[in-house]
């Protein structure tokens, strides 16, 4: 026996929350609606665990960054899902899901049942061992992916303060990382394999103006070279990181950020994957018309490029968590899901926003010695991406409404001369 739900949200974090929200906008009846979450906590925004909660001065609490705070809605509490009547299973890991029987079965071996499913298991950290390196489990070997890890590095942060942390991986958990780190006055060094930082998104040109701030902060980069092995001492602790290319680095600490997997395996075998994740139409639902998929794991057609994609970023999780409720709520009146990709990161005094796509041919403007610069790509005469640093709200706005308009581009040299200006008068 075990409990019957007519919607069952599989994952406690972002998306998990704006469903929620959406679901009560929308009219859910109380009892109706079940979040199970292997964390122990209500969902919150993610983005803040490598931002203001490791800041040392006017750190912000779990409290304050409870989703959706992060698109200035409500602040869900637990006393919030309790008046609207919302079960939230917290600290309960589903072990195995039967989307022909509508079932997931927890750890403990309790059966919940759905008439709706949407899965919101977002993703895991992937782990040094899956490279071949062991010593993930040392005391001062950290990973970032939910509140119990930023728990862990803001500790070993304060025990380590004058000391030397090795952050491995270049993207952005590294780049975060690595900024929170020498705000709290610790020494960085970054290794990654690629020729220069965020190399999934940045073209060199940009990625050179980070590095180069990163560098005058104190931060060192090794690239080009992984790291081998660990020293590691008869405490269980990282000593220092020796590298591919020979050399080795002392380390008090070691923070790794090589990317995510989808948290798809409850299942594979039963509903269809794509890029990775689980694949979902225009209104994101899966190969089984009761299992909706959105968030880090749902991989969904994007109009605008007609194609799938699957984002790992908070914006599109928060966008297909909401459209998925109105499917499910307003099948009919609800049209296809028809979405921008945005993605954004805050690191020192700096700010970024990138919309679109990052295909095709780069035209850089601004002032690369300054603090307001950016870049368009330019695919098939359309412009597809735009990126920009240091940008005003109404800056940013122009960027987006520029790239979804997709105007054609003739002539580059004239786009790279009109810079700002171009996306300000499309
Ligand atoms: P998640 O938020 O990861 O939530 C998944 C939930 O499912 C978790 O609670 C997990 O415990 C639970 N779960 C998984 N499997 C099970 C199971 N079997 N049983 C029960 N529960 C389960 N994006 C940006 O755009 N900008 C940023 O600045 C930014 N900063 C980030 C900083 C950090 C430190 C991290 C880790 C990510 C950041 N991201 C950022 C990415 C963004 O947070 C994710 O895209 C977003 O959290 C995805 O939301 P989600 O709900 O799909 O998955
Ligand atoms: P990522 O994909 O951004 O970067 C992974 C990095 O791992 C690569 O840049 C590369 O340098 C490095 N790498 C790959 N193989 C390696 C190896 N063998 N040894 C050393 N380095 C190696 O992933 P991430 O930085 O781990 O971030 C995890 C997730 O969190 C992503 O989904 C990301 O989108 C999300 N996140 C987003 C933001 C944001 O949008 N501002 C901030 C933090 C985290
Ligand atoms: O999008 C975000 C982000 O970058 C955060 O830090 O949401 C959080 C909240 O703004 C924290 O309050």
């Amino acid at each position: 026996m075990g409990r019957a739900f007519v919607y069952v949200i599989l994952g406690g974090g972002v998306a998990a929350g704006y469903a929620a929200l959406e679901f009560t906008k929308r009219g859910v009846s109380q009892g109706e609606l079940c979040i199970i979450s292997e964390e122990s906590v209500a969902p919150y925004e993610r983005p803040a665990l490598s931002k203001g909660f490791l800041l040392p001065e006017a750190r912000s609490p779990l409290s304050s960054f409870h989703t959706c705070v992060g698109d200035n809605e409500e602040r869900l509490t637990l006393k919030w899902y309790k008046e609207h009547g919302i079960e939230l299973v917290l600290g309960t890991r589903i072990k195995s899901a039967d989307v022909r029987r509508k079932t997931l079965l927890t750890a403990a071996g309790e059966t919940i049942s759905y008439k709706i499913l949407i899965i919101a298991t977002g993703a895991r950290a992937l782990k040094l061992e899956e490279f071949g390196v062991s010593g993930s489990d040392a005391e001062n070997v950290c990973y970032l992916r939910d509140y119990n890890d930023a728990n862990r590095i803001l500790n070993l942060m304060q025990s380590c303060a004058g000391g030397n942390a090795v952050v491995i991986g270049g993207g952005y958990i590294g780049m975060e990382c690595a900024a929170s780190l020498v705000i709290n006055k610790i020494n960085v060094t970054m290794v990654f394999p690629e020729a220069h930082c965020m190399a999934r998104l940045f073209t060199p040109k940009i990625a050179s103006y980070y590095e180069d701030y990163y560098k005058s902060k104190g931060v060192q980069f090794i690239k080009g070279t992984v790291l081998s092995s660990f020293d590691i001492d008869s405490n269980g602790k990282v000593t220092a990181v020796n590298l591919r290319d020979g050399s080795q680095l002392p380390a008090d600490m070691v923070v790794v950020g090589i990317g995510i997997r989808p948290n798809t395996s409850l299942f594979e075998g039963q509903l269809t994957l794509d890029k990775g994740g689980i694949k979902v139409n225009g209104k994101l639902q899966s190969s089984n018309s009761s299992v909706y998929a959105v968030g880090d794991v749902a991989a969904f057609p994007v109009k605008l490029f007609g194609e799938t994609r699957r984002l790992e970023h908070v914006d599109s999780a928060r966008k297909t968590a909401r459209h998925a409720v109105a499917a499910i709520m307003e099948h009919e009146k609800t049209g296809e899901f028809d979405y921008l990709p945005f993605f954004y990161s805050r690191i020192f005094t700096m700010s970024w926003q990138f919309y679109g796509d990052n295909s095709g041919e780069v035209v850089h403007f601004g002032d690369f010695s300054g603090s307001t610069f950016g870049a368009y790509w330019v695919s098939k005469g359309h412009l597809v991406g735009s990126f920009l640093e240091g940008g005003t709200k109404e800056e940013y706005n122009a960027l987006a409404k520029a790239t979804r308009l997709k105007p054609a581009i003739e002539d580059l040299a004239e786009m790279e001369r009109q810079g700002l200006s171009f996306a300000l008068t499309v």
